[in-house]
């Protein structure tokens, strides 16, 4: 098939479960242009089948914002026709469905038919999609879309739940490439971080308010006063300051190191004893797959997709959101003792297995061609 990818090019949950869909549907054989503002974080090698697309926006004075949803259309329009595509997928609904939606329309006057998935993928739907300012557009396009999956089945329910839906979602998980994320030996890195063999704890998002990332520091510092322990914090964002500063204000800052956005984000989850998702919400939590790929037990909250991923006294615990007492003491439950941890640690990769590429990938073309007969 010839498939179009549109998507945030960002390091964000979405990008990247498009972008490593967009790479295992061109190693299988398809051909795949990503459409985009940039190169997409996770496109960084070369591929006969992989093309970019960018799209330009151009800066006018009288556009305090620039329409970049007109700009993608116009792309889209173009790269379809002379492209020849069979399918455009687009992942995050906001603004990609509507810029769809606009796109098919356009090309019809061409006689062209382009069937269109989309991939809702968690904010889109839970915060930004609920806002009065967008909902109707959301529902629109929602609507409009030949096909439509969520990452869980709880983003499926919350959708119906919050918007007039017409179409059947079908629910197809985040997935994880486990050639890419398993556990690596870094001995070296762990005795950089922790040199008296303290546990070390983990925690990525793009520090966005949902994430809660000063509950992570209030959890971490209840762990400390029962077990030596040292902690990673990994990526960037809006509240990573107030997190730097809660660390001087609770006074852990010795043991609590800020990492920024790192690449190989395996490496460092291999390193790792514990990873902490308290989030406000989260639609599946593709960061909690990364770190039981690389063998590392999940404390979450109880939220969203997370209970269809973390099993409960299994591979990690799932607590009430901010309940900084209860995770702290399941945390320190799984860190106490090296027999249980290691039974943690092995649970939480067997079931990130569940979640392997390889199975997820034909359940994505099966899809596209039951969509594409449809159209
Ligand atoms: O986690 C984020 O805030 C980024 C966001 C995105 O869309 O880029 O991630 C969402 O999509 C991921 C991939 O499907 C999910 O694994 C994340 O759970 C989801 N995030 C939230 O629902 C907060």
């Amino acid at each position: 098939m010839r498939i179009g990818i549109v998507c945030y090019p960002t390091f964000g949950g979405s990008g990247v479960v498009a972008t490593e869909l967009g790479k295992a549907l061109a190693a299988n054989g398809h051909q795949v242009h990503f459409i985009t503002y940039s190169q997409p974080a996770r496109l960084d090698f070369f591929s006969a089948n992989l093309f970019y697309h960018e799209v330009s926006i151009s800066k006018y004075p009288l556009f305090d914002f620039p329409p970049y949803e007109l700009a993608l259309a116009s792309k889209l329009v173009d790269v379809i026709r002379f492209e020849k595509l069979d399918l455009l997928h687009v992942h995050y609904a906001i603004p990609h469905a509507s810029a769809a939606f606009m796109t098919k329309q356009i090309l019809s006057t061409y006689g062209i038919q382009i069937p269109v998935v989309t991939t809702l993928h968690g904010t889109d739907i839970t915060l930004v999609g609920k806002d009065p300012s967008y909902n109707p557009v959301v529902t629109f396009s929602i609507n409009q879309s030949d096909g439509v999956t969520a990452v869980s089945q709880n983003l499926k329910e919350d959708t119906l739940k919050h918007f007039d839906i017409t179409k059947d979602i079908r629910v197809i998980p985040n997935f994880i490439d486990l050639t890419r994320f398993s556990l690596k030996p870094r001995e070296h890195f762990k005795r950089a971080i922790a040199p008296g063999d303290e546990r070390i704890l983990i925690h990525t998002s793009n520090f966005r308010r949902v994430k809660r990332t000063s509950d992570v520091i209030k959890v971490f510092q209840k762990i400390q006063e029962k077990i030596r322990c040292k902690l990673l914090m990994v990526g960037d964002g809006p509240d990573r300051v107030n997190a730097e500063q809660l660390c001087r204000d609770l006074g852990v800052c010795n043991d609590v190191r800020f990492l920024g956005k790192q690449d190989a984000i395996e490496e460092i989850l291999s390193v790792a004893d514990l990873f902490m998702m308290p989030s406000e919400s989260e639609s599946f939590g593709l960061a909690a797959l990364e770190a039981m790929a690389c063998s590392v037990p999940v404390v979450s909250s109880n939220v969203g997709g997370l209970p269809e991923l973390n099993v409960d006294g299994v591979t990690g615990f799932l607590d009430e959101v901010g309940d900084i007492d209860q995770m702290a003491s399941h945390a320190i439950y799984i860190l106490e003792d090296n027999e249980r941890l290691a039974s943690f640690k092995s649970a939480a990769l067997q079931r990130a297995k569940e979640f392997e590429l390889s199975l997820i990938l034909p359940v994505y073309e099966e899809y596209y061609q039951e969509v594409i007969d449809l159209v």
